[in-house]
């Protein structure tokens, strides 16, 4: 399949290590793909939904121990402990090679070794890049398949050039004649996801779920990739990017950064409430970017699918997801109900009796039991999408004029404020703060301080990472061609109670900053940036919406602002001497604004 010596010598190194009965190499043929889906059919690990309700699908359910990313078994494993900074869990990349290198020893022993060349980007295009995966779960070949462009024809493109090579073995061996379970997986002790900066690698080891498994996601397009960009100058961000277009028929490209099942694939795909607008959409989940000869940001999605929480998704809140799952996709830990089509917590139908949960058990209202995990996961084909963007496989990206910040906020920050400023921009970026979700398994409840969403993501230190944003602004060959910078919150409550409808109606909020960034709409100045005037984010036929209930929704409280700047203070400190200047600068200003 290929004459790429690092490549064959890599995989032979392997074979040796791990002892698969075989190795195959994956075609990304619609025949292998099949033949892979008959396979876990057969052996009970899938479930092939109903061809009339949902062609073409399949239903996994996990191994209850495995069902998120596991933030405390994910390590950045950087020659120096410094340089993973404060955040990322650090261990001595030698110490960890050894350690890993024993639990990965006869690991794939009974089972095949897949070998999954993958290209992260349009394939050929000059922000693109190329992985292989090694796996030992054919779940994951499925998976990469619609989530990455996969097999012969990267090989192609590939060459002799160079890849990131990423390994992954669920770590569950099989003894001869050994039944096989139907989501193999090693306890939670065992499980490591860990990334080696200096030489671009990834291991994985013991968990086959989400971005654990599908190694191009998390740990290559974020942390292995944010260290590239930020050795070449560029961004690999944890955000969404849509096209949007007004009533004019002017259209704009604007990105957002939301922490983990914050909103990002329901803003991605919105349909706009208000009349003329149209969102269509890039990516729901990363974003690379690099400077145009025209100096200008160009935005690429280094994905080919959507991985998204299916849970609270409708008709009614992301039409666009549903339709986007409606055949060819797979759907982990959600129920399945008698018909044999899926079902979850919100997506807007009664559940019908007899529906299996994603624990195998007949549904028991009575129980208190959902009847889907709240990290259920659809991995859809992103063409699939109604409104998938003309330019979404453009390999030169396309071109951004707004970045968006937020997360989960039920107080202090406003719908909507705009930054001053570049370096004032990355101060926000930076202080990103949200209220936990089911994303990731192990957290404590309550506000955790999530910069740039990329808190799990970052594969360096994050107040060099900090630097390299404000550093970025500064190379810019025109100021005025940088993206303007928001940070929005669609979740601040009064009373328990989300003040602003959020989903489509979040197209009055991208409509305003369209305008801002035609240098039109109004805006207030505040101690933390510029916020709206009450009247100038559209609210008609908004109901139950008025004038006091907006000026709660746009208030911008100092109280509130001086118990986060505490918040901010402690969140600062914890980066030490990399925290660039401009960012205590920043800090300096919002203090003196308050008193
Ligand atoms: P990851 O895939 O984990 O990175 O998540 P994501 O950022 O793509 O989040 P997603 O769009 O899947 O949304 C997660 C949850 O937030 C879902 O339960 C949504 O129903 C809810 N949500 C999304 N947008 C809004 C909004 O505007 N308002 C409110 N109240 N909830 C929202
Ligand atoms: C996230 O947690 O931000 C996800 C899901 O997008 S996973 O791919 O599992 O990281
Ligand atoms: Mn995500």
């Amino acid at each position: 399949m290929t004459k790429n010596q690092k490549l064959i010598q890599w995989v032979n190194e392997w074979k040796e290590i791990c002892q698969p009965d075989s190795v195959y190499w994956c075609d990304g043929s619609e025949e292998e793909n099949q033949r892979l889906l008959d396979e876990m059919v057969a052996s009970g690990a899938a479930v092939k939904l109903n061809e009339k309700l949902r062609p073409g699908s399949y239903y996994f359910q996990s191994d209850p121990s495995d069902v998120a990313r596991v933030e405390d078994r994910t390590f950045i494993c950087s020659a120096k402990k410094e340089d993973a900074g404060p955040t990322n869990n650090w261990a001595d990349p030698a110490e960890m090679k050894a350690k890993m290198l024993e639990m990965y020893k006869g690991c794939m022993k009974g089972r095949t070794m897949y070998i999954i060349p993958f290209s992260m980007g349009p394939i050929g295009s000059n922000i693109a890049h190329i992985g292989v995966e090694i796996t030992d779960s054919a779940y994951v070949v499925v998976n990469m398949r619609i989530m990455t462009r996969m097999g012969k024809k990267v090989l192609d493109v590939l060459g002799e050039g160079d890849f990131v090579p990423c390994v992954h073995s669920v770590g569950a061996p099989l003894a001869p004649g050994q039944q096989d379970v139907k989501w193999p997986c090693a306890p939670i002790e065992k499980k490591y996801i860990t990334h080696f900066p200096e030489t671009h690698e990834i291991w994985s080891f013991g968990s086959g779920y989400g971005g654990n498994a599908l190694l191009g996601k998390k740990c290559f397009a974020l942390r292995i990739a944010s260290v590239m960009a930020k050795e070449q100058g560029w961004l690999a961000e944890h955000m969404l990017i849509l096209g949007l277009t007004n009533p004019r028929g002017e259209k704009k490209y604007v990105t957002a950064a939301f922490p983990s099942a914050c909103g990002k694939t329901n803003l991605a795909m919105l349909i706009p409430t208000i009349p003329g607008w149209k969102v269509e959409c890039v990516g729901d989940d990363i974003a690379w970017m690099k400077f145009g000869a025209d100096g200008r940001l160009y935005a690429i999605n280094p994905e080919a699918g959507f991985f998204g929480v299916a849970p609270f998704t409708s008709m009614e809140t992301n039409p666009n997801a549903m339709l986007s799952c409606r055949a060819n996709t797979i759907f982990t830990n959600v129920g399945l109900t008698p018909d044999g089509d899926v079902w979850w917590e919100g997506i807007g139908t009664e559940c019908p009796e007899g529906t299996i949960t994603w624990k195998n058990k007949v549904y028991d209202p009575a129980s208190g039991e959902p009847v889907a995990h709240p990290n259920a996961r659809f991995t859809a084909p992103a063409y699939q999408c109604p409104a998938i963007d003309s330019d979404w496989e453009n390999p030169a990206g396309v071109p951004i004029s707004a970045f968006l910040f937020g997360g989960r906020r039920p107080s202090t920050v406003p719908l909507i404020h705009e930054a001053r400023s570049w370096q004032h921009g990355v101060f926000m970026g930076s202080i990103v703060g949200s209220e936990v979700t089911a994303a990731a398994i192990g957290l404590k409840a309550g506000v955790r301080r999530d910069p740039f969403a990329m808190l799990p993501f970052c594969g360096y230190h994050m107040g060099d990472y900090f630097a390299h944003w404000l550093k970025l602004g500064k190379a810019a060959k025109d100021a005025a061609k940088l993206p303007k910078i928001f940070y929005v919150n669609w979740f601040r409550k009064d009373n328990g109670k989300f003040l602003w409808p959020g989903y489509g109606e979040n197209s009055r909020v991208l409509a305003y900053i369209f305008d801002r960034c035609n240098g039109q709409g109004e805006a207030v100045e505040t101690v933390i940036g510029k916020v709206p005037a009450v009247n100038s984010i559209p609210t008609e036929g908004l109901e139950g919406m008025d004038t006091s209930k907006m000026e709660k929704v746009l208030a911008v409280n100092k109280e509130e602002w001086k118990d986060e700047v505490a918040l901010i203070e402690e969140h600062y400190a914890r980066f030490g001497n990399h925290l660039p200047a401009e960012l205590s600068e920043e800090l300096a200003i919002l203090k003196k604004n308050l008193a």
